[in-house]
């Protein structure tokens, strides 16, 4: 007799070939069809979602028999850590399988912005070439570059910066030893950098650490990259500070509403707006699935997932 398939909640989508996987191997139910089906409501043993969305502290009350929670991306800032653990709730998310993606989509967000690369290509598709040549921009050569977050994917990225020949410090809880300069205070780093890289986990120790005094700090030369969450800079100060000037501009692929974005950076030519696609290549989100189902796939093969939220 084979044993029942665990109840699993599934939070969003995930790609085919994973999906197929996820309906062989588990009893799947959708929040929607909670209310309709109490019985296998109560027999849900795990969650999986993607890190964008939130898994609401309400969602976890009605799920008794609730065991795991497994989600795809590195992010856990939306899933209440608090509650999870005081229900002795095993959390998994997805690092490392995304770090080399979220670095490429940083560097090349950076030199998007210096080098005003979708103004170039607008220039050219608007036949303004012919008037005369397009306005000189921004070297990244020689800079000083300030890394908000010194995690894996903040590693990958100043491993990466390093080529380009810039000066890189860091900014996080602790000094590492690294090769590069530890600076414990943020104004400070700021200060310092021509460039300031936010990479650091979203959460609410980390909400607005990139408020009005450390754009201040950055100054009317310096630029902004924020490719960890929407919620890591106070979005009211940053408009206010790429309207008028107190920054160069930035390059924003989070925001803290997203999808929702302030109509405010439409109007403004030097910002960079993307839609949160740091790890959205084919290769990286096929590794990311898989790992949320491995994850699952471990804990009811073994007790023991793969890849446990650090430190809770
Ligand atoms: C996507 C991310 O939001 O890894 C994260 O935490 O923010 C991105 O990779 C995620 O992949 C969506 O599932």
């Amino acid at each position: 007799m084979t044993a029942a398939k665990p109840g699993l909640l599934q939070i969003g989508t995930f790609v085919p070939e994973v999906q197929s996987q996820i309906d062989a191997e588990f009893d799947g139910i959708l929040p929607e069809d909670l209310d309709r089906d109490p019985v296998r409501a109560a027999a849900v043993r795990a969650i999986i979602t993607r890190s964008n969305l939130a898994v609401p502290e309400a969602l976890i009350a009605r799920l008794p028999a609730l065991e795991i929670v497994s989600t795809c991306g590195v992010g856990y800032d939306l899933i209440p850590l608090d509650v999870t653990a005081r229900r002795g709730i095993v959390v998994t998310n997805t690092p490392n399988v995304l770090n080399a993606a979220v670095a490429e989509l940083c560097v090349g967000a950076l030199l998007a912005l210096l080098r005003r690369l979708p103004q170039a290509d607008r220039y050219v598709r608007a036949g303004r070439w012919l008037e005369g040549q397009f306005p000189l921009a921004t070297s990244l050569a020689g800079k000083h570059v300030g890394i908000v977050g010194m995690g894996r994917i903040g590693k990958d990225i100043a491993r990466r910066l390093e080529l380009f020949g810039v000066m890189l410090a860091y900014h996080g809880r602790t000094d590492q030893g690294l090769a590069w300069r530890y600076e414990a205070d943020l104004q400070t780093l700021a200060r310092d950098s021509d460039i300031l890289i936010v990479v650091a986990p979203g959460g609410p120790e980390t909400r607005h650490l990139i408020d009005a005094p450390v754009l201040q700090a950055l100054g009317p030369q310096g630029w902004l990259v924020n490719v960890a969450r929407g919620s890591l800079v106070d979005t009211g100060a940053l408009l206010a500070a790429l309207e008028q000037g107190t920054i160069a501009g930035a390059a924003l692929d989070v925001f803290e509403d997203e999808p929702h974005v302030d109509a405010r950076f439409f109007a403004l030519d030097n910002v960079l707006l993307l839609p949160h696609i740091g790890s959205a290549t084919h290769e990286t989100r096929a590794a990311m699935a898989q790992l949320t189902l491995d994850n699952l796939r471990a804990w009811f093969r073994s007790g023991r997932a793969l890849t446990v939220v650090e430190g809770k």
